[in-house]
């Protein structure tokens, strides 16, 4: 659940952030393991989000997405989707790492990007192209990137045909076609981007445990120290670790306009990653505020009575409403009583925003004010 608030507080990129990558921060491989949600994506142009199998998950509608990795292994990482498309005119993305094209299984041919085979959400290993037509010879079997030198890296996933709709991405070294099940694994968390600090092991290591604060302060320990490498190194770590707690500061407090729940869980995790810092105490406070706040606690009433029917809601199928067969489920009932209650009840909350567009995808036809 913890990487789900985590994520929650990159999703408002969608909303807020610059064209231009952020430095802020990256996620950090562990263990040869990367796993992003799809809406935990460092720049959204373009895509538009919906609910998913693992959180949120984000429809290509002609734009492109970014996501900042950090590596610390080298070596081929298999790459795993959790997608769906209608129809094979909507089931591939370009995907590329720092610019560079995936590697089919016979470690010569570069397909432009993943294709999925599923219109439920499924997980998929499947590579499109080069061209249109994926070679007969690598077409039904894994694909992966080569990480030649540690470092941070840029996956970028790009339009090719719209509609195709994702919800997470994961990276695993030497893959063997392990691929993952229903939600995959919790969401890798998303960490300051370190700087070069081989005389700092222990901020290192707290870095590497999320420990944030205590990185923090082991570093700011070490800022005045006589040992003029330490010194700098100290400063750099620390700078690193205030700009990425900043940013994600600055990002809760966008979100907070569309989403003041999520906003302030994220605030309440950032407060708890900058633990024992003065900086995660006025995150600590924030969050303390904003969870007070009317729009907060509406906005948590609505949730909570969208929780009630989400899944079953979820589980409809799109024109629903009008079709004589299905028109009389019982989840189509609960789903039209509480879109219109939330509707007039609570109608700016994001509660109301998703049962209001689950209503529509269903094809029911609610007031709002
Ligand atoms: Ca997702």
């Amino acid at each position: 659940m913890r990487s789900r608030i985590i994520s929650a507080g990159v999703l408002l990129c969608a909303f807020a952030c610059p064209a231009a990558l952020s430095a802020d921060g990256a996620f950090a491989e562990r263990d040869g393991l990367v796993v992003m949600e799809a809406e935990s994506a460092s720049v959204i142009r373009g895509w538009d989000e919906l609910d998913g199998t693992s959180g949120r998950a984000l429809r290509d509608a002609g734009g492109h997405l970014e996501f900042t990795v950090a590596f610390e292994r080298t070596g081929r990482y298999y790459a795993y989707i959790l997608a769906r498309c209608t129809s094979t005119e909507d089931n591939d993305a370009y995907f590329t790492l720092d610019g560079e094209r995936l590697y089919a299984s016979d470690g010569r041919t570069r397909p432009e990007g993943m294709r999925c085979h599923s219109k439920a959400f499924a997980w998929s290993f499947l590579p499109k192209g080069p061209g249109g037509h994926t070679p007969p010879a690598i077409k039904m079997d894994p694909v992966y990137f080569l990480v030649a030198q540690p470092g941070t890296k840029v996956l970028r996933i790009g339009s090719r045909s719209k509609g195709f709709t994702l919800d997470k991405i994961v990276l695993k070294l030497d893959g063997k076609k392990a691929k993952p099940e229903g939600a995959g694994p919790d969401e890798t968390p998303y960490g300051p981007a370190m700087p070069k600090i081989d005389a700092l092991p222990r901020v290192t290591a707290l870095v590497g445990a999320d420990r944030l604060g205590a990185a923090l302060i082991e570093a700011r320990r070490h800022v005045a120290s006589s040992d003029e490498q330490t010194a700098r190194q100290a400063r750099s770590a620390a700078e690193a670790l205030v700009a990425h707690a900043t940013a994600a500061a600055a990002r809760a407090a966008a979100l907070k306009r569309d989403d003041p729940v999520a906003a302030t869980r994220v605030m309440s995790e950032l407060a708890r990653r900058y633990a024992g810092t003065p900086e995660g105490r006025g995150y600590s406070r924030d969050a303390r505020v904003w969870r007070s706040e009317p729009a907060t606690v509406e906005a948590l009433k609505a949730e909570s009575i969208w929780a009630q029917v989400a899944r079953d809601a979820r589980g409809l199928k799109a024109g629903a409403a009008t079709d004589a067969r299905s028109g009389r489920d019982p989840a189509l009932a609960r789903l039209e009583y509480v879109a219109r209650f939330l509707a007039k009840r609570y109608p700016d909350t994001p509660a109301c925003r998703r049962a209001l567009a689950r209503a529509k995808e269903v094809g029911l036809a609610i007031p709002t004010r």
